[in-house]
């Protein structure tokens, strides 16, 4: 197996940001947008083919929750990827010709440390606070979109704890920030998740539907169909609270309130049988699956913006 074919360890995926960069220089640059509460930076890779200066941009982040592996998994593979096919691909050289895309390959390191060093199923970030035991707020439940309502929780002791404020972990703040600073040239917004197979699109925290819902409803279901076609594998679609469940707080609603139209969640592999534990043998298979779907979703919106 590739590289790409394994997990990784946060030294290693630390280790391969750096090597990636030295070795395309002319279109990778790696940004520091902050660090985590325990201090390790948080990298972005700005994937960018020289050409036009105007460009618009894509946003896409992986590891917001710790343990979903296959989540890290894919945006080394959507680096690789990018590299690679650049000008072999017909869609992906579109794609980069029109747009720049951010990288944010683990939002969650410490967590993700945590979960190869002592409990495999962590999901919260690891920061601590002064009147519980219990450590780590939810990323996902920490922005500023409907906080902590219904599907959240003031308990730190809770996997959906909601944090003491919003963007009160450093994590969720830092992306914010760079989005709040980027908003004008960021079109579509991606987050990466897993499991369950799903494309989901705001809102998660209201059952009500944005002013764009049936273009982001085509939108993700002609990537299901197009994931259906070519891997002969389903994924349900549609906005985050009639698909899965009522959560407010979430990366992709906070985007979309802030202005980014086109703002998804993707739940990768598989529906359950191996959960967050995705053999590794699975992992080209689930990443071209998502890999497609993005594809599909970046070219419509180039052709809508
Ligand atoms: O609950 C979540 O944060 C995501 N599911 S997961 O099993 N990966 O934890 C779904 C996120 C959907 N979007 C929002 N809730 N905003
Ligand atoms: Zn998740």
């Amino acid at each position: 197996p590739s590289y790409y074919e394994k997990y990784h360890s946060l030294e290693d995926i630390y280790h391969w940001l750096n090597k990636t960069a030295y070795e395309n220089p002319d279109r990778v640059k790696v940004i520091l947008i902050g660090s985590s509460f325990e201090k390790r930076p948080l990298y972005v890779v700005k994937l960018s083919v020289d050409s036009n200066p105007n460009k618009t941009a894509i946003w896409l982040d992986c590891g917001i929750h710790a343990r979903e592996w296959i989540s890290q998994a894919f945006c080394l593979w959507f680096v690789q990827y990018s590299l690679s096919y650049y000008q072999q691909n017909r869609d992906i050289t579109r794609i980069l010709d029109t747009m720049d895309v951010y990288v944010l390959p683990v939002m969650n390191p410490d967590g993700y440390k945590y979960t190869w060093t002592t409990d495999r199923f962590w999901r919260k970030n690891r920061s601590v606070r002064e009147d519980s035991r219990c450590f780590g707020a939810d990323l996902n439940r920490n922005f500023d979109a409907s906080w902590c309502t219904a599907g959240a929780s003031h308990d730190p002791c809770s996997e959906i704890y909601c944090g003491e404020f919003p963007e009160s972990e450093p994590e969720s703040r830092a992306v914010a920030s760079f989005l709040r600073k980027h908003k004008e040239v960021v079109k579509l917004y991606v987050s990466i998740h897993s499991y369950s197979q799903m494309l989901l699109f705001p809102y998660s925290y209201t059952r009500e539907r944005t002013e764009n819902h049936d273009d982001l409803l085509a939108m993700v279901k002609e990537a299901a169909h197009s994931i259906k076609r070519y891997y002969k594998n389903s994924y349900k679609y549609g906005t985050g609270a009639q698909t899965i469940y009522l959560a407010p707080g979430g990366s992709d609603d906070w985007a979309y309130n802030l202005g980014i139209k086109y703002s998804f969640t993707f739940e990768l592999q598989d529906k359950g049988r191996y959960g967050f534990l995705l053999p590794p043998y699975q992992i080209p298979k689930a990443c071209n699956e998502a890999l497609l779907a993005f594809k599909s979703i970046a070219i419509n919106v180039i052709e809508k913006t």
